[in-house]
């Protein structure tokens, strides 16, 4: 070997062990509580479809008070495998039916009630709504979860020790595999009166466990989790700040969750973890009428709606109601292809192609490139006791473009707590563009239309040393809004 070859030689052996050492960096220690695994694919879902289906689509209330004749429930063209493709097309992951609202009536044939399908005329007793959509779901590609309300009007053990027994029953009877796997339980808080005027004193610890005993993958939804938590309105408006950790010690679902400011913007650095679900109906009721079709909302409230739910760290739960046929209504579901065009559209196009990041690191791991791109799991992290930060674009020439999208590794929990953007002007100096509190899963800015060639963002607070997994630029011809 001559010495020009045995220096190659040694230059590569040095490269290696170098690639090894950075390569070794460790990750950021998890900080605070973070996510479980199914809470985060949960989140990475995005959007999900909420459908509103039971007597008060043939009454038109919102709450039945549960004496309504179970012949009432008669929808004459019920076609769950259409639920299922519209939602699919539109870019769902998954839909939550309303197994058992208020009114206590079940869209499958539970055995602990007599008010179901069962007792209905409508396919002479033998029906099963949850079995039909369970399957399309699975045909589709979709997940299905289910609302089942543990307010009851019509069950007259409602209001008795023996009611939270029966409620527990019920949910084995759906939960227990007879549907197959169900993504996300939802518990509505609910709690009025029942038939005979008692109100129920909810087992809460029971109703979790059986869960959880029965269907250990689903995420629980209620007003403080434990799997997600609501957003505290009904608008489809998250928190411009929204900690996916909130303080649900001495609190519970219902009359006894904390304000609805708190659950909209969830508690920094807190114990537990239930990111928000924006529920929304794309309808002003959240069951179908006829006379409402007018005012389903247009492709702009729609992307309003996207962008501050999904946009602002939280999960779109949109609710898209089955008309009395049992179809969705062909004026919600072309909006929703409108609605989908609309997002294609404007995220299309990622104006970082080509761009170079640079900045401080905490190694070659979790270099500034990362943000780049779309591989969620490889992201650029400062190091360990480092809570401030910048990081600088160059794009690849200058872009004009009005979105922002950034987002955090939250597996290791949320941690940015302020962060700043500027652009770079023609005169060299940096201009700033927005300035905001948190990111989590994905943060969606609204700014004023900006052309340039360089980006600087700045984390200025971080709970302990920031991650950041994805930076993204797109301009949005549609929505032309100017402010988040
Ligand atoms: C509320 C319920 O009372 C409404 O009827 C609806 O189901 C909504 C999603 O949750 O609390």
């Amino acid at each position: 070997m001559n010495v020009r070859s045995l220096f190659s030689c040694l230059c590569a052996a040095a490269f290696a062990a170098l690639s090894a050492v950075s390569c070794m960096t460790p990750a950021p220690a998890p900080f605070g509580a973070c996510p479980s695994p199914q809470q985060v694919a949960w989140q990475q879902r995005e959007m999900n479809m909420f459908c509103h289906f039971g007597p008060n689509t043939f009454t038109g209330v919102e709450w039945g008070d549960g004496t309504e004749p179970e012949d009432i429930f008669n929808p004459t063209e019920l076609d769950c495998r259409q639920w299922a493709a519209t939602a699919r097309a539109a870019g769902f992951r998954g839909i939550i039916v309303t197994a058992k609202h208020h009114d206590g009536f079940c869209l499958w044939p539970s055995p602990e009630s007599a008010h179901t399908v069962a007792q209905s005329r409508w396919r002479d007793g033998k029906g099963d709504v949850l079995r039909e959509l369970s399957e399309s779901c699975a045909v589709e590609g979709l997940d299905f979860g289910v609302y089942i309300s543990p307010w009851d009007r019509n069950d007259p053990r409602y209001g008795t020790p023996a009611y939270n027994a029966a409620f527990v029953r019920t949910l084995e009877s759906v939960l227990g595999g007879a549907y197959g796997p169900v993504f996300e339980q939802w518990f509505d808080g609910a709690c009025g009166e029942g038939p005979t005027g008692r109100r129920q004193v909810y087992d809460w610890p029971l109703f979790n466990e059986t869960v959880q005993r029965l269907q250990p993958l689903a995420v629980i939804f209620s007003d403080v989790g434990p799997g997600c938590r609501w957003v505290g309105n009904e608008r489809g408006e998250a928190g411009r700040t929204n900690w996916s950790t909130l303080e649900v010690e001495g609190f519970e679902p219902g009359a006894g969750s904390p304000p609805v400011e708190v659950l909209n913007g969830g508690t920094p650095g807190a114990s537990h973890w239930a990111a928000a679900e924006t529920d929304v109906s794309i309808r002003p009721g959240w069951f179908w009428r006829a006379s409402e079709t007018p005012q389903v909302k247009t492709v702009r409230d729609l992307l309003k709606i996207y962008y501050e739910s999904v946009g602002r760290n939280s999960l779109l739960l949109l609710n898209v109601p089955p008309d009395t046929r049992g179809r969705i209504d062909p004026v919600d579901s072309l909006r929703l292809t409108e609605f989908r065009s609309a997002l294609d559209a404007i995220f299309a196009d990622d104006l970082t192609q080509g761009a170079a990041a640079t900045g401080k690191a905490r190694g070659r791991r979790f270099a500034p490139a990362n943000v780049l791109s779309s591989d969620y799991d490889s992201y650029w992290a400062l190091s360990d006791g480092e809570t401030t930060g910048t990081l600088t674009l160059t794009l690849d020439g200058e872009k004009t473009f009005n979105r922002i999208l950034l987002q955090e590794y939250i597996p290791l929990g949320q941690r940015i707590a302020a962060f700043h953007i500027e652009a770079l002007t023609p005169e060299g100096t940096w201009k700033e563009i927005a300035r905001e509190t948190t990111i989590g899963y994905k943060r969606i800015l609204l700014i004023p239309t900006v052309t340039t060639a360089a980006l600087r963002l700045t984390i200025d607070d971080a709970l302990a040393c920031p991650t950041l997994t994805r930076i993204a630029l797109y301009n949005d011809t549609i929505y032309c809004a100017t402010s988040n």
